[in-house]
């Protein structure tokens, strides 16, 4: 069912090629040391019920973690986002759910299709910069910090499969202020040439999945304010020259520049920093999401995570609600282009999709 060592090798260093950057072959990336690592801690929690884990209430009513439910989006979009939290409350029960929402929206009827809305704490977004996409609004889980101490975000285009608690309630007993998955311009040459900040200090967090510990966030969020401001006042790119020209979305990725600033200007905030080990899914366009999470679930290996590209019949037993059109599957993934898509597995419990994916995955509600 999977790939071996050499092919994978070789596929990632193809992947590595088209997205013109450096690829050294066989040597492990941080990523993969840190997620093997992870896969083995998670494996081992997750075989006792959270019951028996040893952690206290206590400790897990501390943390939080946060979705958006945004009614200017499409059905599709909501559907989305209440399968996101859906998966997070079935996999991760014991976690309390922060759910941001429009104002005048009324929630109740979305709360319904919630597998446990008693968890749920709604708070409102709020506008932060005028003709700029709603990634302005991740910034609203700040609202969270009154009440909780440790405060996570998910994007509405992930799945997690695996109880999350162990790995949230390690970061929330830990000193670290910040848990973060690197980004892939942080290996990119061109991203390197382009960048006008620190050079030495230069960490790219991917906005899908984020931690931060209350005591740290309101210093670090208005700095992320502030720059995130000057990136796009009065235009994108206007202060701050594109960093990475040649691919088309990078002023959507503005959210992560600004925060990547923002980190620099934390006093030691590599010692505050914890990375979130983030693992490449190579999947076939055309594949559906659950089959991909089936397998994901069955496999502890992190190299084995590898989706094969020929796959057999991995997809039959799925009925996709939402079928793909493979209209343009060259430009259904963000970083790479091809017929292949690459999701990221976070910390062996969250697969995270990219919505820009949906065409080419067969992604259903
Ligand atoms: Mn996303």
């Amino acid at each position: 069912m999977f790939i071996n060592d050499e092919e994978y090798e070789n596929r990632k260093k193809e992947l590595y090629h088209r997205a013109g950057m450096q690829y050294t072959s066989g040597a492990p990336t941080l990523e993969e040391k840190l997620s093997n690592i992870s896969l083995s801690n998670t494996n081992q929690s997750s075989n006792t019920t959270s019951d028996k884990s040893g952690i206290s209430k206590a400790n897990t009513s501390s943390i939080i973690v946060c979705f958006m439910i945004d009614p200017n989006e499409s059905h599709r979009y909501i559907e989305m986002v209440i399968r996101a939290i859906n998966s997070f409350q079935i996999s991760t029960p014991n976690i309390e759910v922060g759910l941001l929402k429009g104002p005048n929206m009324d929630i109740a009827k979305y709360l319904d299709r919630i597998t446990n809305p008693q968890k749920v704490h709604v708070r409102e977004i709020e506008k932060h910069f005028e003709h700029w996409n709603p990634t302005q609004h991740k910034m609203d889980i700040l609202k969270f910090a009154d009440q909780f101490e440790t405060i996570f975000w998910i994007d509405s285009d992930a799945i997690v499969y695996k109880n999350l608690e162990p790995f949230l309630v390690d970061f929330h007993q830990s000193s670290k202020q910040f848990c973060l998955v690197r980004d892939r311009v942080n290996d990119y040459e061109e991203f390197h040439a382009n960048w006008s900040g620190n050079k030495n200090l230069l960490f790219i967090p991917q906005a899908c999945f984020m931690g931060f510990k209350a005591r740290s966030m309101r210093s670090l969020f208005a700095l992320w304010k502030k720059f995130w401001n000057e990136w796009i006042h009065p235009a994108p790119f206007a202060k701050y020259k594109d960093p990475y020209p040649s691919f088309p979305n990078s002023a959507f990725c503005i959210e992560q520049y600004a925060l990547g600033m923002a980190l620099e200007q934390m006093e030691d905030f590599k010692n505050d920093l914890q990375i979130v080990p983030r693992f490449d899914v190579f999947a076939d366009h055309g594949l559906s999401l659950y089959s991909i999470v089936d397998k994901l679930k069955s496999e502890t290996s992190a190299r084995s995570l590898a989706l094969r590209s020929d796959s057999n019949g991995i997809t039959k037993s799925e009925t996709p609600v939402m079928t793909g059109t493979s209209s343009n599957p060259s430009s259904s993934n963000p970083y790479f282009g091809g017929k292949e898509i690459v999701l990221d597995l976070l910390t062996g419990c969250v697969l995270h999709y990219y919505s820009s994916n949906c065409e080419g995955l067969n992604v259903f509600s």
